[in-house]
């Protein structure tokens, strides 16, 4: 086996996608001939329907991005309290309950789907507690039927955090189908974007309503404003690259399946990685390409391959470390002890998100496995 050579660029493990730039220069002259530029012009109007359909959800209200959407799905919800979430997550799922002067409540995760552990969650319900928060993190879909079933049993709500889970279905069911809302990430990093955004499905028509009119000051007509709403408009600029970049999304999923697939067959034969995949009755959203390391059998920890990537020039993350429950903020919390979430705790070392997106090669997935593999030998 030859010692790889590093990349000559940086390899980063994510790429937005980017539309026909003509084709986004006819929308912005459209936008430019209407002089209407933000507050629900005519790209905002067919930006949300399509993404309805794309997301199979009628119910969804397009946002500036997936905080504020987090943000105002508690207000919407008039959350209070305690909300019980998980510590392996970006800091927006945990910060957006601060926002809204709940507390976290951090619960620990399924070892294998590191989603919220259902059997976990009881033992963290009070009589303060008022939600569930839970994410589909990398896209893996958190245990939706058991949260349902506690979450009726205690008369909780439930929001999901599903800024990784764009497209994805449990049993043919659209993901925005579980929860009582459910919020979308539109940033560049993600599967579809549009540059910065984000959106709320909401279940019941009256939180649709509500997060409709907290998205836009709570302004309900010229004269009555009815709540205590904020700007969370997203503009026409970026309701029209949302356009453009949808149309590129189907195929870009079908482009990332081939990488993983390949992915996974080269990574199956080097002991001590194994890749995060989603279960078998789920449609994957392909956001991420996540492996974990196993420092016995591989003989190398993430951290030294993390580090060893970054000399040859290939930019992998090690989402989601610190925990959030390590942040100063929250660290001081009963329930963030490191005791409370041995799981989170030892799965976020072995974490590492890897080079994935369309316009990679099957060739540059190789050079990325042939290091592993070189990696394992030395
Ligand atoms: N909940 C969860 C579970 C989330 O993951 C997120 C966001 C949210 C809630 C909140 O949603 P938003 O409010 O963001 O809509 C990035 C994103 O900023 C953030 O949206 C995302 N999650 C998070 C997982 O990733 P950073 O600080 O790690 O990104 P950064 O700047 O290090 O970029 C990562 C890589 O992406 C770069 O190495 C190269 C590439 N990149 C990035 C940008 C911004 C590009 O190629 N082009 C770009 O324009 O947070």
């Amino acid at each position: 086996m030859r010692k790889p050579k590093p990349f000559a660029k940086p390899l980063y493990f994510t790429r937005p996608l980017l539309p026909d730039l003509n084709e986004y220069n006819r929308r912005l002259s459209q936008i430019w001939k209407s002089q209407w530029l933000s507050n629900f012009g005519k790209q905002h109007q067919e930006l949300e329907k399509k993404l309805k359909i794309y997301l199979g959800h009628e119910q969804l209200v397009v946002m500036n991005n997936g905080t504020q959407a987090l943000v105002l799905a508690c207000k919407a919800l008039e959350l209070t309290g305690e909300v019980i979430t998980t510590p392996f997550t970006f800091p927006a799922t945990v910060h957006a309950l601060s926002w809204n002067n709940l507390t976290p409540v951090f619960c620990d995760i399924d070892p294998e789907t590191l989603t919220l552990d259902p059997a976990k969650i009881r033992a963290a319900i009070t009589d303060k507690t008022s939600a569930i928060m839970g994410v589909h993190v990398y896209g893996i879909p958190c245990h939706v039927k058991e949260i349902a079933r506690i979450a009726k049993e205690y008369k909780l709500k439930v929001i999901y955090d599903a800024a990784h889970a764009f497209g994805t279905q449990i049993d043919g069911t659209p993901i925005a189908a579980f929860g009582d809302i459910t919020m979308f990430s539109f940033h560049p990093t993600k599967l579809f974007h549009t540059g910065e955004g984000g959106g709320l499905a909401c279940r019941s028509r009256a939180i649709f309503k509500q997060a409709t009119l907290l998205r836009n000051f709570g302004i309900v007509d010229e004269e009555t404003v009815s709540s205590i709403g904020i700007n969370a408009k997203l503009g026409e600029m970026q309701a029209a690259l949302g356009i453009e970049t949808l149309k590129l999304v189907t195929t870009e999923r079908k482009k990332r399946k081939i990488l993983f697939d390949h992915y996974q067959k080269r990574l199956a034969q080097i002991p001590g990685i194994s890749l995060i995949l989603t279960p078998q009755n789920v449609v994957p959203s392909y956001q991420y390409c996540v492996i974990r390391v196993d420092k016995k059998k591989y003989g190398k920890s993430r951290d030294q391959l993390h580090s060893l990537f970054r000399e040859h020039n290939v930019i992998t993350r090690k989402y989601f470390q610190p925990l959030c429950s390590n942040y100063t903020h929250y660290k001081e919390l009963p329930s963030a002890k490191i005791e409370n979430l041995p799981i989170a705790n030892a799965a976020v070392k072995e974490v590492l998100v890897l080079p994935f997106y369309g316009t990679l090669s099957l060739q540059t997935v190789d050079r990325v496995c042939d290091m592993i593999e070189y990696w394992a030998t030395v």
